[in-house]
């Protein structure tokens, strides 16, 4: 029987959950949910599936077994707690919520069902680059240091910093809870600005097993960079940059990066989207999950305040 799915939210990350999600056999996305009428045509019309303007009322529709959760940050935590209430699975992009208080309501909410049925779209566990120094780490003994680097292309948006931490750090923030398999003890973080214009951001961590991890976040104009390096024991990570060839022209060699993340992580959102798929069929979270989503969160508080007081902060663990 084919796996019926909602997505709700039809930007950028929605229409590329819709075409990931129809690449699988026996997944029918039967219903395309956004705010904005035209939106929701646009992603429906990739589907072939059902326009809907009312997230909640999808959230809520008992003839879909799952739904994906891709609409603005600030609304997640609300339609995840109507989803998990209505018995479906849930992809939720990150972050899980804006707040850790909200971040804790979905997971209260998750508990009542009895089991995990929430998957967080942290997708960089699914990036072969970061598979890859996951299990060459195996073979090199403690973690000492990771240094990731984020640089970013929404240039044309002064985001705020509460936002560039939990929409785009995140990651990095849940890379290193992943790749050493411990929390973040502390935080310390810095910003430099131009105005309103945040330029860098370096938050540098500590984990309770004692290893540290530098996140070095820049909005860039020339394209969509991610770097990972993880310092151990007896040796070194380096992760690879995605597989591109070198163009020789015009008195010049290039070599495409990519101007957003679809490019960079293509491949990580389509094995995101099988092995979720794969998951809900077995009744499992086998992802990233709502505590990764929660945890991810409480290093975002903290950092939030590192960086407005300059003092470095303890990471509350609940
Ligand atoms: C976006 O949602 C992502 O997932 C990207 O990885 C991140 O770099 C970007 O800043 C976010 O807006």
């Amino acid at each position: 029987m084919s796996l019926r799915v909602g997505v709700i939210g039809a930007g950028g990350m929605g229409r590329e959950h819709i075409a990931n999600l129809m690449a699988l056999e026996g997944v029918e996305v039967v219903v395309v949910a956004d705010a904005i009428q035209a939106s929701a045509d646009v992603g429906a019309d990739i589907a072939g599936a059902e326009a809907s303007i009312d997230p909640f009322g999808i959230a809520r529709r008992d003839d879909l077994d799952a739904v994906v959760i891709a609409s603005p940050d600030d609304t997640h935590a609300e339609l995840a707690i109507a989803a998990i209430e209505a018995g479906k699975a849930v992809l939720c992009e990150k972050p899980l919520a804006v707040t850790v208080e909200d971040a804790s309501r979905v997971i209260a909410a998750e508990a009542t069902t009895g089991r995990p049925i929430v998957q967080v779209g942290l997708m960089r566990v699914y990036d072969p680059a970061h598979r890859q120094v996951a299990d060459a780490m195996t073979e090199l003994g403690d973690l000492h240091h990771l240094r990731l680097v984020h640089r970013n292309t929404n240039f044309d948006w002064v985001r705020p910093l509460d936002v560039i931490f939990s929409q785009s750090m995140i990651h990095d923030i849940h890379t290193a809870h992943w790749l050493s398999g411990t929390d973040f003890t502390s935080v310390v973080a810095q910003v430099a600005r131009t105005g309103e214009r945040i330029n860098y951001v370096n938050l540098l961590g500590e984990l309770e097993s004692g290893a540290t991890v530098s996140i070095e976040f820049a909005e860039a104009t020339y394209g969509y960079d991610v770097e990972i390096e993880a310092t151990c024991q007896h040796g070194m990570a380096i992760g690879a940059q995605p597989a591109q060839p070198v163009i020789r022209r015009d008195g010049a060699a290039h070599r495409h990066i990519g101007h957003d993340w679809f490019g960079r992580f293509t491949q990580a959102y389509r094995i995101e989207a099988a092995e979720w798929v794969a998951g809900v069929r077995a009744g499992e979270v086998r992802g990233p999950d709502s505590a990764d989503g929660l945890a991810a969160q409480r290093v975002v508080a903290a950092a939030i305040v590192s960086a407005e007081t300059g003092e470095r902060v303890r990471v509350d663990r609940g």
